[in-house]
């Protein structure tokens, strides 16, 4: 690759409100600081024509039917692929905010939706180096609910999704659990501390699909 060091597809999943975006901005600020070249990519991205068809879909402005809002926030991601993959190569390391597994998770746990089919659009798509799945006890999902009118802001379904990414969390490697209880600053530590490392070890490693 002569001397040319990529950078690295660093993810972080969670049910809402487990700090997600916080923890996303804090880690891109903190290696800016350490003088790694890193930016922050997020989805739904609902800045793109479909990602406002998405934005409507989650502030309950439009129905869709759950295959059709399945492939568009797939598709979302698509969209962004080509530019992901020149920033890596350019040696940007990227900073996800939700990514494939928040797609696969809140589709798969509805009615008549199976798991398998999905999966199958995500195939292609950039794999990340790591994951980091921010997980919140019962006791501190109760104290942050101020769930909006956003679809999917109810405990029912919350519980779902942590119970779903867990169980794919165990199915993966290069997937960290990461306890999201603590405060801000301890989390960040711990999200720091292992994305540096990562960062170094896949530096000179291809990228892969899922
Ligand atoms: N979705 C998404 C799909 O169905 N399919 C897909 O493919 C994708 C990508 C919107 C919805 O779309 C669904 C999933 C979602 O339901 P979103 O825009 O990412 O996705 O959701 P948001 O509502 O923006 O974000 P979340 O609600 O998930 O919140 P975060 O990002 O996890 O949490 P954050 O950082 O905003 O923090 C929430 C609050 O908690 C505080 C923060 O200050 C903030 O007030 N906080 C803490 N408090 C105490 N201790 C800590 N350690 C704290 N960390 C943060
Ligand atoms: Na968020």
């Amino acid at each position: 690759m002569n001397g040319m060091r990529r950078g690295a597809l660093i993810v972080i999943e969670g049910v809402d409100r487990s700090g997600k975006s916080t923890q996303c901005k804090k880690l891109v600020d903190s290696l800016k600081a350490m003088s790694v070249n890193a930016d922050l990519v997020r989805f739904p991205d609902r800045s793109t024509h479909i990602g406002g068809l998405i934005d409507k879909y989650l502030k309950q402005k439009s129905h869709l039917c759950d295959e059709a809002i399945h492939l568009m926030f797939t598709a979302n991601r698509w969209e962004k692929k080509e530019e992901m993959e020149r920033l890596l190569k350019q040696g940007v390391t990227l900073v996800v905010d939700r990514y494939s597994f928040s797609g696969i998770v809140y589709s798969s746990i509805k009615k008549n939706m199976k798991l398998h089919w999905c999966q199958e659009p995500e195939n292609g798509l950039l794999r990340p180096d790591l994951v980091f799945l921010l997980t919140l006890s019962e006791n501190e999902m109760a104290k942050r609910p101020n769930f909006g009118d956003e679809r999917y802001e109810n405990t029912e379904t919350q519980e779902k999704v942590a119970k779903a990414f867990l169980d794919m969390s165990r199915e993966q490697g290069d997937w960290e659990v990461v306890p999201a209880d603590g405060t801000i600053e301890d989390v960040h530590k711990v999200l720091l501390e292992r994305a540096v490392k990562k960062i170094a070890e896949v530096e000179r490693k291809s990228i892969r699909n899922l």
